[in-house]
């Protein structure tokens, strides 16, 4: 665990204002993926409820995350020093096992293949995303003088959690570019579009983990990697959820599915 570095007020507080903002907003996408569900068709609501449960999972844990953060740190003489109650990392990557083969799913049930498809292409993004977030914890965790050099313990997890990161990226360009390959014209262009966000957002997360390299020292680090990670998840979970939902409602509406109030819906009956 880590020897966590004097803060002062104002890089307490933008951590602190940043986690917050974070539960806020995963709060807020999880109840605009529940409530937007019946303007959907049927078959894209699935999407709709991995998103909401992905925001929740996140949630949670940014709960979790703050309250360790509050309990890590004290206010004295206008700064703040460590209590000695560790902040626990272990919360963000324990979100990321359980949401990232999520946001994975998420995906390729909005595309809407076959399950012959779908099902073996799951397993080996599943299996990869799980490797990724395994071995990068062990670096995560390091103390923050070991994480400065490329050529050190934390520069070999990083890479070692690199390669099935690119693993998933090469078979999101090129298996699932084969598999969208005979739907129609939009669902390519459809795929073709939220890959690269998908791609943005995720990409994010290696460049926080090396912001170390950039020669900060440890409260610049602390600071950077939490604000970086909550951004990042902010823009990776409900960012990408409302994407998934725009998609969900334009291939509802090319389908023919409308979307009606209570009240129209009785309008129209009389
Ligand atoms: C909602 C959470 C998401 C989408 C998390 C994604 C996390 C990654 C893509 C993490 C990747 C990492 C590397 C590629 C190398 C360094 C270690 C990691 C785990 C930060």
């Amino acid at each position: 665990m880590n020897v966590l570095p004097t803060l002062s007020s104002g890089e307490y507080l933008l951590v602190y204002n940043m986690l917050s903002f974070t539960i806020a907003a995963m709060m807020a996408a999880f109840t605009f993926f529940l409530l937007g569900q019946p303007r959907v068709a049927p078959r894209y609501r699935i999407s709709l409820i991995v998103s909401s449960l992905v925001v929740g999972i996140a949630a949670y844990h940014y709960f979790r995350i703050f309250d360790s953060w509050t309990h890590a740190y004290q206010l004295a003489s206008g700064s703040y020093s460590a209590t000695g109650i560790p902040f626990n990392d272990a919360y963000r990557y324990v979100d990321w096992l359980l949401t990232v083969p999520l946001l994975l799913v998420e995906l390729v049930l909005v595309l809407n293949l076959t399950r012959e498809k779908s099902g073996p292409m799951l397993t080996k993004l599943g299996i990869a995303a799980f490797l990724m977030i395994l071995l990068g914890y062990p670096g995560e965790i390091m103390p923050f003088e070991a994480k400065g050099s490329m050529f050190s313990s934390y520069g070999m997890w990083g890479f070692l959690s690199t390669i099935p990161f690119l693993y998933i990226l090469y078979i999101l360009w090129t298996e699932l570019g084969v598999a969208t390959a005979n739907q129609s014209a939009r669902t390519q262009i459809l795929f073709r579009n939220m890959r690269l966000p998908l791609i943005g957002t995720w990409g994010f997360y290696p460049i926080v983990y090396c912001l170390p390299f950039f020669g900060l020292d440890a409260t610049q680090a602390v600071v950077s990697i939490q604000v970086g990670y909550a951004i990042a998840d902010v823009l990776a979970k409900a960012g990408y959820g409302v994407l998934i939902y725009a998609i969900a409602r334009e291939k509802s509406e090319a389908e023919g599915f409308t979307f009606q109030t209570a009240y129209q819906r009785e309008v129209a009956s009389k």
